[in-house]
């Protein structure tokens, strides 16, 4: 008992462990915390991949005695039709967000949708002209209702033509690679019909074929982010550099505190804007005002673009409630606990769903429309002004730890910050400084939590060692919610952790911005939600660009530290099709089929220059992180000066 108490602490964020030691024994509820010691021991067939439930006679499991499912699937067909229908669900729950976007811009060209209008317009062109979409005389709603056009067609399209949206953001090296193996994506949901299709029981049992519609599910996985991005930077704004705070401090005893949880910033927008709006009712209640405050992804997005502070991240969700100091906790789509309910029921927190798409028995249901969006919004404030008049202030227990956040560094923010040292070719500031040697790579460092480890452990040491050794990073996500929370998104944890080469690169930012910015800039640069992994490789493809080279040479890498969710395994997948070396600090359920394990270790390599690392030690994931980037620098150094000294063209192999 002693040994679960100590368990139970599964965290390295202080304000979760003094919520979980102030409300132990106390209410009804569990939390993750402890479903995750309740879950233990977990089964192994699942967690290496060899339990296939595709079909009603199974659920089949590989042991010495049974080695091939009931239909004689062999565990690397088992496994490899597994990762398919879990890229399948990252790729699907993608295509509903981006899809959203797309159907709201249609509403907005149209005139539709009183409350959103056009908010960026230099973004509009910047997609416009991309496209060859003429602009010249035309009205912004008509250049936003051809862009919808191409987005929709990119979701639908039947004909069999490849996907307009991907060829115009990635590398043609990659297009062509892709061609080359029948993974270009026609349309997202013409993917996703086709590889449930394929997974069906009794349909495929190739694991490369497998493998391979798993990447293709991937990318049409990517397509749907990158739209998602995209058109939210149009309705809402292209997120520019802006100054928080983070982690459960930020709670406000006297204010009506509303956590906005989800993904989605159709919603979390309009919540912010009617909360500001509908101040004066709170203040008739006694409270200073109202307080938005968000967790998991769109709390990102209205971080980035509204300045609203972050609560905390996927783990700790419930714990937030725990404070007994939110009113509501208003969510829309994914990473939503359905746990969160139960523990509501001990306070007097409300948790209010808007999506038709997400309902959780008991909680109050407001049906979010958007195109009553305001009137809707205003109906979820008014619950939580009604549930603020039952607070009972002996509950109320807020952890006394926040942390200064600048964030808000989209891609067009970074190369801007870029421009004040060379505003002819701002991305060669970063090339420069990685051929120089003074940075060591760049690493994105994206992805969920998951109990597996200890709650942001992995994400903090990883990301202190990469700092140490002058590697740059870019984070999104709740990794990017853990840099938050811990005080590593501002300039202190330069001086705290860079080592002298990234201190350098950094210092010479700060130093040509201190007219442009009024904050030195963060250890980390949060690049948003996870559909903003968009933003991060196309930071990636700009840099191959600028060096002449396809992306497996770019020294980039990515870091999943606590990868957890079916989104984060398209995304994971993506990014190795992409050419990025891709460390995951929890094994996902692929060793079951050394076969298919091998592919993504090894294998994927040859093939697309990017692979999978397995490393679930913070310490030896940091170390394989930058060996992957130093080989990549060498080579790029290498076949640099072969080419001068030959004169001539860089070699193409990775
Ligand atoms: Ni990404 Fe964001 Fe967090 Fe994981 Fe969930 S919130 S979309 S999936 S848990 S990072
Ligand atoms: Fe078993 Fe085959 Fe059915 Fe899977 S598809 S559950 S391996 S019989």
């Amino acid at each position: 008992m002693a040994e679960k108490k100590k368990n139970r602490n599964r965290s390295v964020d202080p304000a979760v462990l003094e919520v979980l030691a102030e409300t132990e024994g106390k209410y009804s509820s569990d939390t993750a915390y402890d479903r995750f010691l309740n879950m233990q021991p977990q089964c192994s067939y699942g967690d290496t991949g060899i339990c296939c439930t595709i079909c009603i006679q199974g659920p089949c499991r590989i042991t010495k005695k049974a080695s091939k499912g009931i239909c004689g699937a062999h565990p690397y067909t088992i496994v490899a039709r597994n990762l398919v229908r879990h890229a399948l669900g990252g790729c699907a729950a993608h295509a509903d967000h981006g899809l959203h976007a797309s159907l709201l811009a249609r509403e907005v060209s149209e005139g539709h949708a009183p409350d959103y209008t056009i908010t960026d317009t230099k973004k509009l062109y910047a997609l416009a002209d991309m496209f060859d979409i003429p602009r010249e005389g035309r009205d912004n709603r008509d250049i936003l209702k051809d862009i919808v056009a191409i987005a929709l067609e990119d979701f639908n399209r039947l004909d069999g033509q490849d996907s307009k949206w991907l060829p115009k953001v990635i590398l043609p090296e990659r297009i062509e690679k892709f061609k080359e193996c029948d993974i270009l994506p026609s349309s997202i949901h013409g993917t996703i019909a086709d590889a449930m299709a394929q997974t069906h029981a009794g349909m495929d049992a190739d694991p490369v074929n497998l493998v391979f519609k798993a990447l293709k599910v991937a990318l049409a996985d990517y397509i749907g982010e990158h739209i998602a991005t995209s058109l939210s930077d149009v309705l809402f704004g292209t997120p520019k550099p802006v100054v928080s705070e983070a982690n459960m401090g930020v709670l406000d005893p006297d204010y009506v505190n509303i956590a906005v949880h989800g993904h989605n910033p159709i919603l979390s927008e309009m919540i912010v804007k009617a909360a500001r709006d509908m101040k004066g009712e709170a203040e008739k209640l006694g409270a200073k005002g109202i307080k938005c405050m968000g967790i998991c992804c769109t709390g990102n997005e209205i971080l980035m673009r509204q300045g609203v502070p972050i609560l905390t991240n996927f783990s700790s969700q419930e714990l937030a409630i725990m404070t007994g100091a939110v009113d509501a906790m208003v969510v829309d789509i994914q990473c939503i606990m359905p746990g969160i309910q139960a523990v509501s029921e001990c306070f007097h927190t409300r948790v209010i769903t808007t999506m038709p798409s997400v309902k959780i028995p008991g909680a109050y249901h407001v049906d979010f429309d958007d195109a009553r969006a305001m009137e809707k919004a205003r109906e979820v404030i008014e619950i939580a002004l009604g549930a603020y008049k039952e607070r009972s202030k002996e509950k109320i227990n807020i952890p006394n730890v926040k942390n200064k956040v600048v964030a808000g560094f989209s891609l067009e923010a970074l190369l801007d910050v870029f421009a004040a040292v060379n505003p002819d070719n701002p991305v060669q500031v970063l090339t420069d400084a990685l051929l120089s040697g003074e940075l060591r790579g760049v690493c994105l460092l994206a992805g969920c939590n998951n109990l597996k480890r200890v709650h942001d452990e992995n994400h903090l040491v990883i990301a202190q060692e990469l700092a140490k050794n002058n590697v740059l990073l870019v984070a999104t996500g709740c990794a990017a919610q853990a840099y938050a929370k811990a005080g590593l998104l501002n300039a202190d944890a330069v001086d705290k952790y860079a080592g002298d080469g990234l201190k350098a690169f950094m210092n010479r930012l700060n130093e040509a911005n201190k007219d442009r910015l009024n904050e030195k800039l963060p250890l980390v640069f949060h690049m948003g939600s996870c559909v903003d992994n968009s933003r991060a490789y196309d930071l990636m493809t700009a840099m191959a660009k600028e060096l002449q080279v396809d992306t497996p040479k770019v020294p980039y890498a990515a870091s999943a530290p606590e990868a957890m969710s079916e989104k984060a395994i398209a995304i994971g997948s993506w990014a190795v099709a992409l050419g990025m070396p891709v460390h995951v600090g929890v094994v996902p359920p692929l060793p079951g089929s050394p076969l298919v394990d091998g592919i993504a270790l090894q294998i994927a390599h040859d093939v697309y220059g990017g692979y999978f690392i397995w490393e679930t030690d913070p310490f030896e994931s940091a170390k394989k992180i930058l060996a992957a980037l130093d080989e990549r620098n060498w080579k790029l150094r290498v076949h640099r000066q072969a080419a001068e000294k030959y004169e001539t063209t860089l070699s193409k192999t990775w």
